[in-house]
């Protein structure tokens, strides 16, 4: 039998995933990814050999080492493991994986609990950029018990806020790649924009469906995902992406006037499957998305007044609140969003 590999499994926000530490990996990223895939059981659609969901959302991966950066805790690299393809992606960061990602670096040693509450600094390798999570350690011991619910997670947990900064341009080099608000793609107004997750965003009407229409009915149009691709591929360019077939990103997002109270309404498709919520920097993207006058997302969306901005994303399992901060030019400068975490299984996998 082969040897096991240490490794955590925890839900981070709304997806799942084995979270590594880089030590305990081969250095070498064509033998990582090999046996990722291995351990996650791809390519196969249920990845019935593996620990994968046979879902992206639950085929996700954290590698976590102690950063050298100064002022900095924890470097965190996102691997997408795909399901059924024999790929694994880190053209993209994760913030929903990276919610578990504090309290693994507490529970591994490399970051010392304080008393009640841990800010960890993370520095995300995938984009370059720097997150804080606050995790809870009531007596310098982490908890994932608490009162914070997230849509889209049954019950009730610890709170884990996020806070990122200078998410704008993360992949694509600019918040707006293009360097406008609005580019008309197979007859589709979209913005391609970028604050943490390169997105495509559009309104759900001009591509032919509601916006309101729950994951599994989104699933199963075929024609709509034909088409959403189509308009995918052709901005892989234009969004300094190159060549995007084999990629995660951009992520296509189609949104629609708010129905429940919210700012903006979102189906989104990551890329080839749709959420069933919605991703952290996505909804960080699309909220931006909504502060740009002219783009179709600002044509749909009911804005709050003043320079803290709370919006309230409605996707398919709930809402997802986002905390803009503004500068003076009206940038979003920072981003906050409430997650929790939960460890299921601390052991050995089998590759
Ligand atoms: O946008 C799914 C997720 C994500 C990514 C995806 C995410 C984010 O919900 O930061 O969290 O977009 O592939 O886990």
């Amino acid at each position: 039998m082969s040897e096991g590999i240490r490794c955590m499994w925890m839900r981070g926000g709304t997806s799942k995933g084995g979270y590594f530490l880089k030590d305990h990996l081969p250095t070498d990223a064509g033998a990582r990814d090999a046996l990722l895939l291995r351990i996650m059981g791809s390519p196969d659609a249920r990845q019935i050999d593996g620990m994968g969901g046979a879902d992206p959302l639950t085929s996700k991966v954290a590698v976590v080492s102690r950063s050298a950066r100064p002022g900095i805790d924890i470097d965190y690299l996102f691997l997408q493991v795909f399901v059924d393809k024999a790929l694994v992606s880190d053209a993209q960061n994760c913030g929903n994986i990276l919610a578990g990602v504090g309290p693994f670096a507490i529970e591994r040693g490399l970051v010392a609990a304080q008393r009640d509450e841990t800010p960890v600094s993370i520095y995300m390798e995938n984009t370059g950029q720097v997150a804080v999570a606050t995790v809870q350690t009531p007596g310098g011991i982490v908890s994932y018990a608490g009162d914070a619910a997230i849509d889209g997670v049954p019950g009730r947990h610890a709170p884990v806020p996020l806070m990122f900064r200078d998410t704008a341009g993360s992949s694509c080099g600019a918040l707006l790649p293009s360097g406008r608000a609005v580019d008309v793609i197979d007859g589709v107004p979209v913005t391609l924009i970028d604050n943490g997750m390169p997105c495509v965003v559009m309104k759900a009407q001009d591509i032919g469906v509601t916006g309101y229409e729950d994951r599994e009915a989104l699933d199963g149009d075929s024609a709509l995902k034909a088409r959403l691709e189509t308009i995918r591929l052709a901005v892989g360019k234009r969004m300094n992406l190159g060549d995007v077939r084999d990629k995660s990103v951009p992520k296509m997002m189609l949104v629609a006037p708010p129905r429940a109270g919210g700012a903006i309404c979102v189906r989104s498709f990551i890329p080839h499957r749709a959420h069933a919520s919605l991703g952290v920097l996505g909804a960080v993207s699309v909220a931006t998305a909504c502060l740009i006058p002219g783009s179709p997302a600002a044509e749909v969306a009911a804005i709050p007044p003043g320079p803290r901005k709370r919006l309230s994303i409605e996707h398919p399992t709930g809402e997802m609140t986002c905390v803009l901060e503004l500068d003076g030019a009206g940038a979003v400068s920072s981003a906050g969003l409430m997650r929790t975490a939960r460890k299921l299984m601390d052991g050995e996998v089998f590759p």
